[in-house]
């Protein structure tokens, strides 16, 4: 499991081209900073579509999103058969690229247990289109595909869970992270970049424009997010070892994070009570999961 990286060991250097074509608080190029300067200048990296997607310095492939994997797994090989272990091929995609569209190629690579390593930025929407719902957006979120109207209430369904998803592939190292947190996160960068075989980071990246709240609150969000238990901050290891990141004695209540976002606004009492619920319950487990040092299928 990783551990927490202190001050002195954040990397002055930059790993994104600043300034970048990003929105006014956009939690995805918080991601892609933090990613890429712990990733270092030794990288390709495979972008599929996305936003944004100008960020690394390093070199970058691209492909149509279902080739994700696949080409993943190509400079991954390529790397190898040169003989020049010291490159990492890394993704950078989206929730959409990684849960909906992509997911084909990425289950793939990560059933034989390809040496890339693959970071999501989830808004929890296709944000570089217009919005639209993917498999990351949850439950009751307004997205410009999921109406808000007498028939319809928003997403109807829960979002994927990505990670034990994954975890069913036994692969070496999965984790979350949130922006709200960068020690966390570049302590799970630094730690994922040199294991062998298929990692995933799957990082909560708010996105203002979807979600609808004041672009300098992004942090605010993220962090209430994290300390409400709707985004757990978690790592697997080989499919089972958990060890939960973060444990406040306390969860907020989730008004505190669906409050601020207007993508939420219309949901009745009732509503927000069960995702409080859902919540809830899903938090016990992790802590359950935590006590025994692992996860049970
Ligand atoms: C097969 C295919 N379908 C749809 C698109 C159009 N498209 C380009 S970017 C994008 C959104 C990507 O969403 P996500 O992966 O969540 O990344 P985000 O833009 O939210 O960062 C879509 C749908 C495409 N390029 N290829
Ligand atoms: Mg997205």
């Amino acid at each position: 499991m990783s551990e927490r990286m202190t001050r002195p060991q954040i990397p002055l250097e930059e790993g994104v081209i600043t300034p970048g074509s990003t929105c006014q608080g956009c939690g995805a190029a918080m991601a892609a900073r933090l990613t890429f300067k712990v990733m270092g200048p030794n990288v390709i990296r495979h972008g599929i579509p996305c936003c944004p997607d100008q960020s690394s310095k390093s070199p970058s492939t691209g492909s149509v999103f279902e080739g994700g994997g696949p080409c993943l797994t190509g400079t991954a090989r390529a790397l190898k058969a040169l003989g020049r272990t010291d490159i990492k091929a890394i993704a950078f995609f989206g929730d959409g690229g990684t849960y909906d569209i992509g997911f084909g190629g990425l289950m793939s690579a990560a059933q034989r247990n390809e040496n890339v390593f693959v970071v999501t930025k989830d808004n929890e929407a296709y944000m570089n289109t217009g919005g639209q719902h993917s498999g990351g957006s949850p439950k009751y979120a307004e997205t410009t595909t999921d109406a808000v109207g007498p028939n319809s209430r928003g997403s109807p369904v829960h979002k994927i869970n990505a990670a034990f998803a994954f975890a069913a592939m036994n692969i070496p190292y999965i984790a979350t992270a949130s922006v709200a947190f960068p020690e966390d996160l570049m302590a799970k960068v630094k730690y994922a970049k040199d294991i062998e075989g298929f990692r995933i980071l799957l990082i909560q990246s708010p996105c203002p424009v979807g979600w609808r709240y004041d672009p300098a609150k992004t942090i605010e969000v993220a962090r209430s997010g994290v300390q409400s238990g709707i985004w757990p901050l978690y790592e697997i290891e080989n499919g089972s070892s958990f060890k939960l990141n973060y444990k406040p004695k306390e969860l907020k209540p989730i008004t505190e994070y669906l409050k601020p976002q207007a993508r939420f606004r219309h949901m009745t009492e009732t509503e927000v009570n069960e995702i409080q619920v859902y919540t809830t319950a899903k938090w016990e487990k992790y802590l359950k999961a935590d006590e025994l040092k692992q996860i049970v299928f």
